[in-house]
């Protein structure tokens, strides 16, 4: 087995490459990384430490928050507040953008602390998603929720950690897509991909079919010819990260469009799709809400919502064409 390379040399290695100075992000993604490591110990122990479950509150959306949602989202704020780098963090789980009481730190994060809370208590793979900016109001000010109010265009690190039969931790700052794989053995996530590329056309759909009925017609119309080609398949996990982790390594596309319940999609543009959209793109991928490109939409709301057309680009273009012309 030849030796890899750990998160640590691959930034070294890499240092021109990145946005900012390497010592900032690069203490950022290792705090992250740590995180993510204590996020998969919880994670893999749940069910034995009595994490499974509800936490009895709910989040802005007023969804049923579960244990592992709430600790999470403490471990991952409490991380940010201590990397002395961020001054105010915009997160799933907290109807207000939250105050790092660092004034003079440079950097805004959004995230899903943790994502597919639907799947924890049913040992199905989960995620945590995350987003990082450089802030627009003024260094020594007290940041605002415009900062966090950000094009996914401005983002100068696009992640998310993935807790499946493996963790892990996929990023970008805008210069190619890479995966590290968390080894328990060492405690070191190691280099397993690099300069992701995600192919342009696949067979593999992912879409909640169980809203059909509620689907605009463009929509109805995709569907109906991912089915009429014959050899098309359905993936679909209902973890937003683990869905697009496998489209990201097979191709395909993940669709999560307006339904009835939903009309303006399920999915959150600051935390959950542009993170993922600016992943796919640096890997050649395309990331539309039907219509607009997601890393253009200027956000209006913390928590707002938007469908979401994400995968092959060939596939993403397909869905678009039909869209427009059936809506
Ligand atoms: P959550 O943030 O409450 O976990 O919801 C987001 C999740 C995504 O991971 C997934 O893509 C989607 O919800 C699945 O929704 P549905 O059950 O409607 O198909
Ligand atoms: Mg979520």
């Amino acid at each position: 087995m030849s030796q890899k390379t750990t998160l640590r040399q691959f930034l070294k290695a890499n240092e021109a490459n990145l946005p900012a100075p390497l010592s900032e992000l690069d203490h950022l993604l290792h705090s992250i990384a740590r995180t993510a490591k204590t996020v998969h110990a919880h994670v893999t122990r749940a069910a034995i430490t009595d994490l499974y479950g509800t936490a009895g509150s709910s989040n802005i959306q007023g969804e049923e928050q579960q244990k592992l949602d709430v600790l999470a989202n403490t471990l991952f704020v409490t991380t940010f507040r201590e990397s002395n780098l961020v001054c105010v963090v915009g997160s799933e789980e907290e109807e207000e953008i939250i105050l790092m009481d660092n004034n003079d730190a440079e950097y805004v994060v959004a995230m899903d602390p943790l994502d597919g809370s639907s799947n924890i208590d049913v040992n199905v793979s989960i995620g945590t998603i995350f987003s990082v900016f450089k802030r627009k109001s003024e260094k020594g000010t007290k940041p605002k929720v415009e900062d966090v109010l950000q094009k996914g265009t401005e983002q100068l690190i696009g992640g998310y950690v993935l807790y499946g039969t493996a963790t892990a931790f996929v990023f970008t700052t805008g210069n190619g897509v890479h995966i590290f794989t968390y080894d328990p053995k060492g405690g070191e996530f190691l280099l397993t991909h690099t300069n992701l590329e995600i192919v342009k056309d696949s067979k593999t759909y992912s879409c909640n079919e169980g809203g059909f009925l509620g689907f605009t017609e463009g929509v109805k119309k995709y569907i109906d010819f991912c089915k009429e080609e014959g050899d098309y398949k359905a993936r679909y996990i209902g973890s937003l990260v683990a869905d697009f982790h496998r489209n990201m390594l097979k191709g395909g596309i993940f669709i999560y469009p307006s339904t009835q319940k939903t009309p303006k999609g399920k999915l959150r543009l600051l935390y959950e799709c542009n993170p993922l959209a600016f992943i796919a793109e640096q890997a050649g991928g395309k990331a539309y809400d039907g219509r607009v490109r997601i890393m253009e939409i200027e956000p209006e709301s913390l928590h707002q919502r938007t469908t979401y057309y994400v995968g092959s680009a060939n596939m993403v273009d397909k869905a678009l064409e039909l869209i427009e012309t059936h809506e």
